[in-house]
């Protein structure tokens, strides 16, 4: 079959909550992915940062078949070799005292929301169901309706309502904005240390400190959505050490297990995630031993040295983009290997740049209307940015 035939098929069978580009990829490696036509195409998307280690690296496909042939899922009800190894082995890792894995990253974000309160009520002696947590404006955690409770962008949340109280709303980037939103009910202030989704928007030098101070001192906690930015994406193994912050609850997922399999997770010391008692939380396949390819992954990062590839090459390709004339671009924006190229409003949406990349054999997506967003996984090379280049210089120029 075709590219258009599976098209067809996608089209009458499924649900149309996606604008895909028309790209059907039937295998990957590395940077690289190949459609069903044979063509070759470079992933700058990552599955939006779940595949840094690059697609079907082999260290971890050689963990997920080797415990897929032992045992895959035991259910929490009983105990299995991997998951302790899994905790120590993200302990080691992250300095955090614990963690506790779900599956994708909308419950672990849910997770983190559920423990932030429990602690409001037991530790803070917040009233029962008054805790409050404070979010960011344009923030995307995720798409459960608790979630999309505390969107700020109209398509994610208009038909979903009735929405979770419980959240307050306040501008991304103003760290005066968290103190006066702050009151005795606030649990905590949760918040992606770059926002992603929003279109690649990097906050102010020192906000998230200046946060994490504020927090400090009102006796809130701070929870990092490092779903996305997470592991070695910025340029080092979370976003918030940019800025020198150790978060009280660090959120991950995506990357977390090479984009082989869902795992995500929080990460906290014991006098938070202790709090949970048994049958609180769970899900039926969090914590399960196949999710050993968690353990695959932070090897990978260390040894590949993935994050301070993504330093160094993201500065390379940040700056090689600014470098770029074009009468369309208004900023090039990032850290590490997360990059926004935001166009002017005049150059007519972000998705007709994309299309033509995709025809020069470069895979980027649109995020929001007029960013178009350049993560390749963190093991590209210098010479593959360099390929890419001219052809990003010559559609960025197109008419
Ligand atoms: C979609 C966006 C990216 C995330 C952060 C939690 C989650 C995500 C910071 C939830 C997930 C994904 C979801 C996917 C597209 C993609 C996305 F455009 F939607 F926002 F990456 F920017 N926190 N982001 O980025 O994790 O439950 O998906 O595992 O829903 O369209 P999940």
């Amino acid at each position: 079959m075709k590219t258009q035939d599976f098209i067809e098929i996608e089209e009458q069978y499924g649900a149309h909550n996606y604008h895909p580009l028309d790209v059907v990829i039937e295998r990957a490696e590395g940077v690289w992915v190949y459609d069903v036509e044979g063509r070759k195409y470079l992933d700058c998307l990552s599955a939006y940062s779940a595949v840094n280690q690059g697609h079907v690296h082999p260290e971890i496909l050689k963990a997920l078949l080797e415990q897929a042939k032992k045992v895959t899922l035991t259910s929490r009800a009983f105990r299995n070799d991997q998951l302790p190894m899994l905790y120590k082995e993200l302990s080691e890792m992250t300095g955090y005292e614990m963690s506790l894995p779900m599956n994708s990253g909308a419950e672990a974000v849910e997770t983190a929301v559920k423990l932030a309160r429990k602690w409001a009520y037991q530790v803070k002696k917040v009233p029962r169901h008054q805790a409050e947590i404070i979010v960011a404006g344009n923030n995307f955690h995720g798409r459960t309706v608790t979630i999309i409770s505390f969107s700020t962008e109209p398509s994610y949340r208009d038909d979903f309502g009735p929405f979770t109280p419980g959240f307050v709303v306040v501008e991304y980037g103003d760290a005066s904005a968290v103190e006066k939103a702050i009151t005795s009910n606030t649990a905590a202030v949760m918040l992606e240390p770059i926002q992603g989704e929003a279109g690649v928007i990097v906050p102010p030098a020192g906000y998230l400190k200046a946060v994490a101070e504020i927090c400090r001192k009102n006796n809130v906690l701070f929870i990092a959505d490092e779903i996305q930015t997470g592991l070695g994406r910025t340029g080092k193994l979370f976003a918030a050490q940019h800025d020198g912050v150790r978060p009280d609850i660090t959120i991950v997922g995506k990357a977390l297990s090479g984009g082989f399999y869902p795992v995500s997770a929080i990460l906290a010391d014991k006098s938070v995630l202790g709090l949970f008692k048994p049958g609180e939380h769970g899900s039926t396949f969090g914590g399960n031993p196949l999710a050993a390819v968690a353990r695959a992954r932070p090897r990978v990062l260390h040894e590949e040295k993935l994050a301070e590839r993504s330093a160094e090459l993201g500065e390379y390709f940040i700056e090689q983009l600014s470098e770029i004339t074009s009468p369309h671009v208004k900023e090039v924006r990032g850290k590490g290997l997360l990059i926004g190229v935001e166009l002017k409003p005049e150059a007519g949406g972000a998705r007709r740049f994309c299309e033509a990349l995709k025809s020069k054999g470069i895979l980027a997506k649109e995020t929001h209307d007029n960013v178009i967003r350049f993560a390749p996984p963190l093991v590209i090379d210098k010479e593959t940015i360099d390929w890419a280049l001219p052809s990003i210089r010559e559609t960025l120029n197109m008419t």
